[in-house]
């Protein structure tokens, strides 16, 4: 045990006096332990033992379900540093209005100290941070989504003094008292109010993106909100493709589908779901890790039709979080397969009927679920090395302009693509649902500086790499006239993935160039196999000129914001589609 840790452990207690100090290791017993008392207190409700073999529901506060971005702050030395794309908090202004909040928070309560490895044990790019919590629950969702206990503090035998502390309270769970605070310069979090994911499992945003995000600046890598799969095709080939999509867009299902073309002998392995740690590696190639060891995905939606790969995985020893149940103890949310149960007791705990026309499950409802249940998880995922990666793809939920996909024509065009890209917003964090916002790489709540350093840093990475990943963007989200989806989505992505495939391997046949980038014909996608009419089919490939006028218009408004420190190079780049745009008869 590194004495830093020990001291900054009687540190917080000083201050926040509870009633008993836990260190965890990890173990099945210290679990079950902690899983009898929640059942006592509440905090966990039983389901059926039968068909959820050790597996528990929790209710939260109804008014915390959702990451709250307007609590969530960067305390950085100067406002600059936090960029426009931050809520920015000075470090005195934190001492002072956030501090005491946690002066005696864990009066009557159990303090745990939680020490856990972000990334695989042996990789020289996992990282070590302790969290104290007073909550069991964040405990036994920390012990899924990071390796924890032993195997950290072996590490940090190692690692010395490099790790981060993470102080999180449960306080009185009131949004009026909830701060998610980052202090980048010293390297530590603290969060209070809140025990939702996002909020409170503070190696996953808090760390391995916000903190991280500023280590990766200052040491020559990258943190990322990017899933990574392993695609298969049928000569045995191998290529690893990363996708960066914003909160609820699409991460956990695409790196967990279930190709289609399985027989043929395309297939898809998950290495991650959430998030990568990117190096350069001596070939010049982007090298990623995974850094959790389980997923936190969006329950709503998710079905056998849709996932079966989630659903296999969610069989047992998962954490379910703010579904509806059945009578007979099993989960339910809006979207699973088979008919609406006439009744249920909703997120809420209240009795619903269907006709009470409100959702049952939380939209924002989660399951937390070991990584190693996944029945198509990649044999790759814990290289200490990581995967190198082929293909990046940036997506958003556009109902509108945004093809299905297309590809850039070169790193510094790719990042533009990557730093304009804009999505409606999800229920995985309070506010509007729908809205359509800028979210440059899926990181604009999930960076730790200014946003416009971070676009250097970008340029800076694919320079320093001799063989960096082709960038396109993608979108599953097109509607039709009828309102509905055009594209099918989910196990029919595979279609998409294999025309990424042709393309990095430099079979460019099937495909057109346009002035956004280069789109699949619409044979490439089996447009006509899916049953997709030719108006369809065109509508999820053009690019409507008028439309992209307006939306690079709309680009160049967003980058202003950011001045002089935007990077000159993404200027060039939105003058330069401007200019293919326009060159296009009206
Ligand atoms: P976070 O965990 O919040 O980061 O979300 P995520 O990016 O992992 O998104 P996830 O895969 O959980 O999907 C979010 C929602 O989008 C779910 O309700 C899915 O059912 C839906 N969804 C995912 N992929 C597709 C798709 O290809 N087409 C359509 N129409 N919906 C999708
Ligand atoms: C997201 O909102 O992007 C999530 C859920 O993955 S949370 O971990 O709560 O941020
Ligand atoms: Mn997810």
């Amino acid at each position: 045990m590194a004495s830093s840790v020990e001291a900054w452990v009687d540190e917080v207690s000083q201050t926040t006096h509870p009633d008993k100090v836990v260190w965890c290791d990890g173990s099945d017993a210290e679990n079950e332990r902690l899983i009898g008392q929640m059942l006592s207190d509440d905090t966990l409700l039983e389901l059926n033992q039968d068909v959820h073999p050790n597996s528990y529901l929790h209710r939260s506060n109804p008014h915390d379900v959702a990451r709250t971005e307007h609590l969530t702050f960067i305390c950085s030395t100067t406002r600059e540093e936090a960029g426009p794309n931050n809520n920015w908090m000075p470090p005195a202004e934190a001492q002072e209005r956030v501090w005491p909040l946690f002066k005696d928070a864990m009066r009557g309560r159990t303090m745990y100290v939680v020490p856990y490895l972000m990334g695989p044990a042996e990789s020289p790019y996992s990282k070590v941070g302790i969290e104290v919590t007073d909550s069991a629950y964040v405990v036994a969702n920390m012990r899924i989504m990071t390796r924890m206990g032993q195997v950290a503090l072996d590490r940090l035998e190692h690692d010395g003094d490099d790790w981060v502390p993470g102080l999180h309270s449960l306080g009185d769970l009131s949004p009026d008292r909830r701060f998610i605070l980052h202090f980048p310069d010293t390297r530590q979090i603290w969060s209070v109010g809140s025990g939702y994911g996002g909020n409170a499992l503070l190696g996953k945003k808090c760390y391995a993106l916000r903190i991280a995000s500023v280590m990766g600046r200052d040491q020559g890598w990258m943190a990322e909100h990017l899933l990574i799969l392993e695609l298969q095709a049928p000569d045995g080939d191998v290529m690893y493709v990363a996708g960066a999509f914003p909160s609820a867009c699409g991460k956990t299902n695409l790196a967990m589908l279930r190709s289609p073309f399985e027989d043929q002998g395309w297939r898809v392995r998950t290495v991650g779901e959430d998030i990568c740690w990117i190096n350069v590696g001596p070939d010049g190639r982007f090298w990623a890790i995974n850094p959790e060891s389980g997923y936190f995905g969006v329950a709503p939606g998710t079905s056998y039709h849709t996932n079966p790969n989630a659903m296999e995985t969610v069989q047992s020893n998962t954490i379910f979080t703010n579904v509806a149940v059945t009578d007979d103890g099993r989960v339910w949310w809006e979207g699973m397969d088979g008919p609406v149960p006439s009744q249920l007791t909703d997120w809420l705990g209240n009795p619903w009927t269907p006709e009470d026309g409100t959702p049952a499950a939380h939209p924002n409802s989660r399951f937390t679920t070991p990584a190693t249940q996944n029945p198509a998880l990649s044999s790759h995922w814990e290289d200490t090395k990581g995967v190198p990666i082929s293909a990046i793809l940036f997506g958003g939920r556009r109902s509108t302009t945004v093809p299905l996909i297309y590809r850039s024509f070169d790193w510094a065009h790719g990042v533009y693509v990557g730093a304009t890209m804009a999505s409606e917003t999800t229920a995985a964090a309070t506010g509007a649902v729908g809205v359509l916002r800028r979210d440059p790489m899926a990181m604009l709540p999930f960076l730790g500086y200014n946003m416009a350093d971070y676009w250097r840093h970008w340029l800076d990475m694919g320079s320093r790499a001799s063989n960096p990943p082709a960038i396109f963007q993608v979108n599953w989200f097109q509607r039709g006239e009828d309102g509905k989806f055009i594209w099918p989505g989910f196990g029919q992505n595979m279609r998409v993935l294999r025309w990424v495939y042709e393309q990095v391997r430099g079979k460019n046949g099937n495909s057109r160039e346009t002035p956004v980038g280069i789109v699949p014909t619409a044979s490439a996608i089996g447009a006509e196999e899916l049953g997709l009419s030719s108006q369809q089919a065109d509508a999820l490939l053009a690019i409507d000129r008028d439309a992209w006028l307006k939306e690079v218009e709309d680009q160049g408004a967003y980058l202003d914001q950011y001045g002089e420190r935007l990077p000159a190079e993404l200027r060039a780049q939105q003058r330069r589609l401007l200019d293919r745009l326009q060159k296009v008869p009206a």
